[in-house]
C-alpha cells in the first residue's frame, strides 16, 4: 500500500523554508481532512437508507496540492475560484482550517444541511465564489465573471481592488471534453477578457478511463492559439534534480514516453514495480542502477511520482511568476489519488478507502484517536505557529466577498407601445427602446446581450441607442462608409449590449455572470437576454446553472412555438412552457397582448432585484401581431396577469364550459368563444399569463389564485385548454376542482406552413376549440341548443 509521501520540500527562491514548511503541513492537514471527511460520512456517520454516500478521495488527492498553494498563499480576497466539483472536501477542509466552516457542517458532509457533495454558492456557508457540479460550466463561469467584471470596469461601476481579482478555475482535466469551455474560450478571446487563470489538474483520468497522452498536444495549441500564456507543470524538483544526474536523459526520455495507462499503473504499484521496469527498460543505461540503488523502495516510489502538480515549490514559483494580467493556462501534471491506496488505479474514481486503510494513513500522519478533526495535530508545525501562519495569509484577511448593491428604482408602470395589431416581440423591441429614452436610470443598469439574434429578437431599437460594449472601441465600417441601414453596430466601453457569438450555452453563462453581478462585485446590472426560444435546450444545463446560483436576470424566448409558421419545425419550440414551469429559480410567463408583457417586465426588473425572495424570469413571446384589447389596466387587472390569468370573458351562472388559452393562440380562444356565444352564452374566456405562476401558487399559496379564478365557473362545466406548446401546461387546470377537460396543443415537431394551415394541423384553430367544445359538452349530455359543435368541428 502506498500512502502519504511528505517528501521534504526545499526552499524555492520567493519561498522561504518556514513558509514552505508550514504550507507543507496545511498540505497535508488539507488531504487528511478531505479524505477523513468522506470517510466519517461513508463508514461512521449512522445511515438510514442503506444508500451509499459516496465523495471522490482520489479526485481529491489530485488537488490536495494546487488549492494549498491557491488558498494558503497566492490568492487575495478579490480573487474568485471556481473548484472543480470532485474537490469540493478539499474547499471545505481549508476554510476549516481558516475558521469559515464548521466542524458539524463537516461531520455532515453530503448529510442535510452540511457541507455539499459539490461546491455552493447557494448552499454552502464556508463563501463558495461559484458553484460548480456540471463539469465545464464552473471553468467557463470565470470567463464569463471577468468579462462582467471589465464591463462594470469600463462604466467605472468597480474600484480597484475588486476590479483587479483573478477569475480562477481549478479545472479536472477531462472537463476539456465538453464543449462549453471552448465555445467559452472563443469567446472571451473576441472580448479580449484579462485576469483570467485555468489550473488544469492534469492527472489524466476521467472517471471511467485514462485519457490518451496525445491529448496534452491539441490542449496546449488551443490555449496558445487563443493568445493565453501556457505554463506546463510536468515534473517537480526531486525528478529534476534526478535528471541532471548521470543517466537522467535517459531517464526523463523514458517518462516522456510512458503511456499514461502504464505510468498510472506503476503509481498505483510502487517502488518495486517502477524498480523492475525501469531495470528492464534502462538497466544498460550509464547510471540508471546507480541511481536506482540510491534509493529505497518508497524514495523510488516518492521520486517516479514527483510530478509538478504535486511539488509545492515547484506550484508556488509557477504561480507567483505569472504576475501580469494575460489569461494564463496552468497545466499540472499529478496522480489522481496522489498519496492515498489507490493512487493512479483507473477505478479510483468513486473509490472509498477501507478502515483499515484510514487506519494506516492516520498512522502515516502521526494522529491519534480522537484527533481526526485536529485543526494541527500530527504536523511537524506547531499549533501556534500554523495559527500565526494562517492568521496572515493573505486571503485570510478580512475583506467584503459577498457584496450587496442598492436596488435601481423600477417605474410604477411603463406606458405601452401604442398599435392596433402588434406582436409580443416588437412589443418588447418598443418597450425596451422607449426605456432608453425615457428611463435613463433604469436603462443605466440594464444590459443585454444575445448569441447571434440581437436583431431579430427586436434589440435593434435598444442598441442603436445605447451601444455595443467593446473594451478598446472600434467604429462601425458601414457607418463610416455611409452605407444606410437601420442598424448602428458602433463600439464603445459605453456601449450596453454584448453580442456574443452564436453559443446559447454561453448567452446564459454570461446571463449567470451578469446576474450575480451585484454579489460578486458590488455593482447591481438588470441584465435581459435573448435568443429563439426552441435553442434554450442548447444551452439548457446552463441555465440550470445560472439559475441553481440564484443568478437574476430576464430571459426573452422568440419567436416560440409553430406560430413562427413558414420557418418550419426546427425553428418552432414545443416544451419550452413545461421548461418554464419546471426550472427552479425561474419565473415564466407568456403573454398574448402587449398591455400584459408591459406589466410582466415592470415586475420581472423588480423581482429580478429582490435579493431575498426574487429570481430570474422567462418570457415566452411572439412574432404574431394580434390585434389589442382597448382598455386600461386596472390594479386587480394587473394583479391577476402577475398572478398567472384573468378572464378575458367571465363565465355566467350556468356556464357549461371554459375556454383557458395561454400565448399567442388567445386569439383563437376569443374567435371560438364568439363561434359558441349563441349555443353556450354562459361560456367563459379564461387567459393564462403564466401557467408557471398559476400553477405554483396553486402548490404554494392559501389562497391559490386559479382556486379563485375557477371558483366563477359551475363545477359541472368542462375546460377545452389550448396553447402553442405542449398540452400537459396548462390541462393540469382541470384537476383543480376536477373539471372534464379536452387539451389542445402541440406535441409532435413543428413544420412549415402559414397560420390556417398548422394551426389547423395540430388541432389549435378555433375550429379545433369549438370541436373540443362540442366532444365535452356530449360527454356531459348537454342537450338541444345548449350543445355546441354545430360546426362539427375536427378536435383532437
Ligand atoms: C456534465 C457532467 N457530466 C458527467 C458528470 C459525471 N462526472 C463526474 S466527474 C467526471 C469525470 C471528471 O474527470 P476530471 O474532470 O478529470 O476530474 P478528476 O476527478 O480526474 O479530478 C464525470 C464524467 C458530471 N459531473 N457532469
Ligand atoms: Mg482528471
Amino acid at each position: 500500500m502506498i500512502l502519504f509521501d511528505a517528501g521534504a520540500e526545499t526552499a524555492t527562491p520567493t519561498i522561504g523554508a518556514d513558509r514552505l514548511r508550514c504550507l507543507q503541513a496545511l498540505e497535508q492537514k488539507v488531504l487528511w481532512l478531505a479524505v477523513w471527511m468522506i470517510h466519517h460520512a461513508n463508514h461512521i456517520r449512522p445511515r438510514r437508507d442503506g444508500l451509499k454516500v459516496g465523495g471522490h478521495q482520489a479526485s481529491s488527492a489530485s488537488v490536495a496540492t494546487l488549492m494549498t498553494a491557491l488558498y494558503f498563499d497566492v490568492l487575495r480576497p478579490s480573487d474568485r475560484v471556481a473548484v472543480k466539483p470532485h474537490a469540493s472536501p478539499i474547499y471545505h477542509a481549508i476554510q476549516y482550517l481558516f475558521g469559515r466552516q464548521s466542524r458539524e457542517r463537516l461531520e455532515r458532509f453530503r448529510a442535510f444541511g452540511g457541507a455539499q457533495a459539490y461546491p455552493s454558492r447557494t448552499k454552502d456557508a464556508d463563501d463558495v465564489d461559484f458553484s460548480t457540479g456540471s463539469v465545464g460550466l464552473g471553468v467557463a463561469m470565470t470567463s464569463f465573471a471577468a468579462l462582467v467584471r471589465d464591463y462594470l470596469k469600463a462604466k467605472r461601476l468597480v474600484d480597484d481592488p475588486i476590479a483587479s481579482g483573478r477569475m480562477i478555475a481549478l479545472a479536472g482535466d477531462a472537463e476539456f471534453d465538453e464543449g462549453n469551455i471552448f465555445e467559452a474560450m472563443v469567446e472571451a478571446w473576441k472580448h479580449g477578457v484579462r485576469n483570467v487563470w485555468w489550473i488544469i489538474d492534469y492527472n489524466r483520468q476521467s472517471l471511467d478511463a485514462v485519457a490518451p497522452e496525445r491529448f496534452y498536444r491539441p490542449l496546449d495549441n488551443v490555449f496558445r492559439g487563443l493568445d493565453w500564456r501556457v505554463v506546463t507543470l510536468k515534473y517537480g524538483r526531486r525528478l529534476e534534480r534526478a535528471f541532471a544526474r548521470r543517466g537522467g536523459d535517459a531517464l526523463c526520455g523514458w517518462i516522456d514516453a510512458c503511456p499514461n495507462g502504464r505510468y498510472s499503473a506503476l503509481a498505483y504499484k510502487g517502488g518495486a514495480a517502477w524498480r523492475e521496469q525501469l531495470l528492464h527498460d534502462l538497466g544498460d543505461t550509464s547510471g540508471i542502477r546507480e541511481l536506482l540503488d540510491d534509493h529505497d523502495d518508497a524514495a523510488l516510489h516518492g521520486l517516479m511520482t514527483n510530478l509538478a502538480g504535486h511539488d509545492l515549490g515547484s506550484v508556488l514559483e509557477a504561480f507567483h511568476e505569472a504576475d501580469d494580467d494575460r489569461p494564463t493556462c496552468f497545466i499540472a501534471y499529478t496522480i489522481k489519488g496522489y498519496g492515498l491506496p489507490f493512487a493512479g488505479h483507473k477505478d479510483n474514481h468513486s473509490g472509498l478507502m477501507t478502515p483499515d486503510q484510514i487506519d494506516a494513513l492516520k498512522r502515516a500522519m502521526n494522529l491519534r484517536e480522537g484527533e481526526e478533526w485536529d485543526p494541527y495535530a500530527g504536523l511537524d508545525v506547531g499549533a501556534d505557529e500554523l495559527r500565526a501562519f494562517l492568521a496572515d495569509v493573505p486571503f485570510a484577511q478580512p475583506a467584503a466577498r459577498r457584496h450587496s448593491a442598492p436596488a435601481v428604482t423600477v417605474p410604477a408602470a411603463f406606458d405601452v407601445p401604442a398599435a392596433d395589431a402588434i406582436s409580443t416581440q416588437a412589443g418588447f423591441g418598443r418597450l425596451l427602446t422607449d426605456i432608453a429614452r425615457s428611463h435613463p436610470a433604469l436603462a443605466d443598469r440594464i444590459v443585454t446581450t444575445s448569441p447571434d439574434v440581437t436583431v431579430s429578437t427586436n434589440l435593434g431599437g435598444w442598441v442603436n441607442r445605447r451601444g455595443i460594449f467593446d473594451p478598446q472601441g472600434r467604429s462601425d465600417g458601414f457607418k463610416d462608409e455611409r452605407i444606410a441601414s437601420p442598424q448602428s453596430w458602433a463600439m464603445s466601453p459605453r456601449g450596453q449590449h454584448i453580442e456574443l457569438g452564436i453559443a446559447e450555452s454561453n448567452l446564459f453563462t454570461l446571463l449567470a455572470a451578469l446576474g450575480l453581478s451585484g454579489s460578486l462585485f458590488g455593482a447591481r446590472l438588470l441584465p435581459i437576454g435573448t435568443l429563439y426560444d426552441p435553442f434554450i435546450s442548447r444551452g439548457l444545463d446552463a441555465l440550470n446553472y445560472a439559475c441553481y446560483q440564484n443568478a437574476r436576470f430576464i430571459l426573452v424566448g422568440t419567436p416560440s412555438g409553430v406560430t413562427l409558421a413558414p420557418e418550419g419545425g426546427a425553428h418552432q419550440s414545443v416544451y419550452t412552457p413545461l421548461i418554464g414551469m419546471g426550472q427552479p429559480g425561474l419565473t415564466a410567463f407568456e403573454p398574448a397582448y402587449v398591455d400584459e408583457l408591459c406589466e410582466m417586465f415592470r415586475w420581472s426588473f423588480e423581482h429580478i432585484q429582490d435579493d431575498e425572495a426574487g429570481g430570474a424570469v422567462y418570457l415566452r413571446l411572439s412574432t404574431r401581431p394580434l390585434s389589442q384589447p382597448a382598455r386600461r389596466l386596472t390594479p386587480e387587472l394587473r394583479e391577476q396577469i402577475l398572478a398567472g390569468g384573468y378572464w378575458l370573458v367571465p363565465p355566467g351562472p350556468d356556464a357549461e364550459l371554459a375556454i383557458v388559452a395561454c400565448g399567442p393562440i388567445v386569439a383563437e380562444a376569443v374567435q371560438a368563444h364568439r363561434d359558441l356565444a349563441e349555443d353556450l352564452p354562459d361560456a367563459g374566456l379564461l387567459v393564462v399569463t403564466s401557467p408557471d405562476r398559476l400553477y405554483g401558487g396553486w402548490r404554494n399559496d392559501r389562497r391559490p389564485h386559479v382556486e379563485q379564478l375557477l371558483d366563477a365557473l359551475p363545477a359541472t362545466a368542462g375546460l377545452v385548454t389550448v396553447l402553442d406548446g405542449h398540452p400537459s401546461a396548462l390541462s393540469w387546470v382541470a384537476s383543480v376542482k376536477g373539471h372534464p377537460v379536452v387539451p389542445l396543443g402541440v406535441d409532435g415537431f413543428g413544420q412549415s406552413g402559414d397560420l390556417a394551415d398548422l394551426y389547423a394541423a395540430y388541432g389549435i384553430d378555433a375550429e379545433a376549440i369549438v370541436g373540443a367544445a362540442a366532444r365535452l359538452c356530449v360527454r356531459r349530455g348537454v342537450s338541444g341548443s345548449r350543445r355546441a359543435g354545430a360546426t362539427g368541428a375536427s378536435g383532437r
